[in-house]
């Protein structure tokens, strides 16, 4: 499947116009502009190195524990979707309606709903189990169950697609986004450890300059993984700090960039506009830039998740999401509702607070945990 936003070109430009940009002081994109055209030595970023810095891995890890991300099999998902099976409740379910009937499809239907797949993607779902049903095609409950599953990783399949990173493009960039709270930093920082462990150099831009902590969170990551973070005071402009780190990287031959920003400004257009600018000013180093922009979604949010993409997705072209707190939510429907409406690729999921909590996003481990056990997965 072809989605839709690759169509795109990469350099589309946001879409606000300059017009809508509000006239807040806080947006500075000339004074952005004018500093990127005159030496970038005159905007002073803080590099801070890690003490002490941990030498840069050119091989992976020998302790195999280390990559402990990627190894870990579908139990781990299971053991951290408790909560979101329950809410799918399907052991119940088929054990109150053992009959093929329309008050099984009726409650499985609730089901569905409750748990945030959404209502195109519940009809679907359901009429398609409803037609297949009527032709006979089930033996008995277990059947149908074994069908759902088959049409729920179906769902989710096209955009189970892990983030590559192209070894060609030095640094590659990824700018992180999403509103307030939803684990952007916290993601950030399972990342580099992921990507340190991979062997991977890489070096995080302090973005988020709206609030002090937040500088001093990425700060703290970076420390735990001997990772270099680029930073400037608060309030500092966030495209500045962008820019100052891609120079950086580049100059240095870092392999990957992870840019952190804000998720709330003084307002929600305001945020946008910022995003944009520091798209456009990353572009002025490398007009490939950013290689990818990942949207953080916080899953316990349900489907209010479909309006933070759409509007993210207009002010900067998201190429890749991840859903986060999928271990404390009731809500992670949500997932398949964004898989079917906007198709982009789901990179990563979070289902703890651990590093070793952000996943390759795993279309049949994730339905699996899900569903009951009876299935046998
Ligand atoms: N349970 C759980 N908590 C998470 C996960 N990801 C992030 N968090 C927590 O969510 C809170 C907000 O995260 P933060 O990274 O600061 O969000 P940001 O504002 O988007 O940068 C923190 O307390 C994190 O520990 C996750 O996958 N599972
Ligand atoms: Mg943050």
């Amino acid at each position: 499947m072809v989605s839709w936003f690759r169509r795109k070109k990469p350099d589309a430009p946001a879409s606000l116009p300059e017009t809508q940009r509000p006239a807040t002081s806080s947006d500075t994109s000339n004074d952005v502009a004018a500093a990127v055209d005159v030496s970038p030595s005159a905007v002073p970023a803080t590099v801070i190195e890690p003490a002490p810095i941990a030498p840069l891995q050119a091989d992976p890890p020998a302790d195999a524990s280390q990559a402990a991300p990627a190894a870990a099999g579908k139990v781990g998902w299971r053991e951290r979707l408790r909560k979101s099976s329950a809410a799918l409740g399907l052991s119940g379910l088929f054990s109150r309606h053992p009959r093929l009937d329309d008050d099984l499809l009726d409650e499985l239907e609730t089901a569905l709903l409750t748990a945030d797949v959404g209502v195109p993607a519940t009809t679907a779902l359901i009429e398609d189990l409803r037609k297949r049903m009527k032709a006979r095609e089930f033996g008995d409950a277990q059947a149908l169950l074994a069908a759902l599953r088959a049409d729920l990783i179906a769902l989710l399949a096209p955009v189970a697609k892990p983030l590559q990173i192209d070894p060609r493009i030095k640094p590659f960039v990824l700018l992180t986004v999403g509103v307030n709270g939803v684990g952007k930093t916290t993601t950030i920082g399972k990342l580099a450890r992921r990507f340190k462990d991979e062997g991977h150099s890489l070096m995080l831009a302090a973005g988020d300059t709206f609030r002090a902590a937040a500088v001093a969170q990425l700060q703290a990551w970076g420390d735990r993984n001997g990772v270099q973070v680029v930073a400037q005071g608060q309030n500092a402009d966030a495209a500045s700090v962008a820019f100052d780190a891609l120079q950086a990287a580049k100059a240095r031959g870092t392999e990957v960039l992870i840019a952190d920003t804000a998720g709330r400004l003084h307002t929600q257009q305001g945020l946008m506009a910022e995003l944009g600018k520091i798209k456009r000013v990353l572009q002025k180093v490398d007009a490939s830039a950013p290689h990818e922009v990942l949207l953080v979604i916080d899953g316990t949010t349900g489907q209010n998740a479909l309006s933070q993409l759409r509007q993210f997705h207009a002010a900067v072209n998201i190429t890749g999401l991840v859903v986060t707190k999928l271990d404390g939510t009731a809500k992670g429907g949500v997932v398949f509702a964004l898989a079917r409406e906007f198709g982009i690729p789901i990179r990563f999921a979070g289902i703890g607070e651990r590093p070793e909590d952000l996943r390759v996003f795993d279309a049949e481990a994730f339905v699996d945990a899900l569903l009951p056990e009876s299935l046998g997965q």
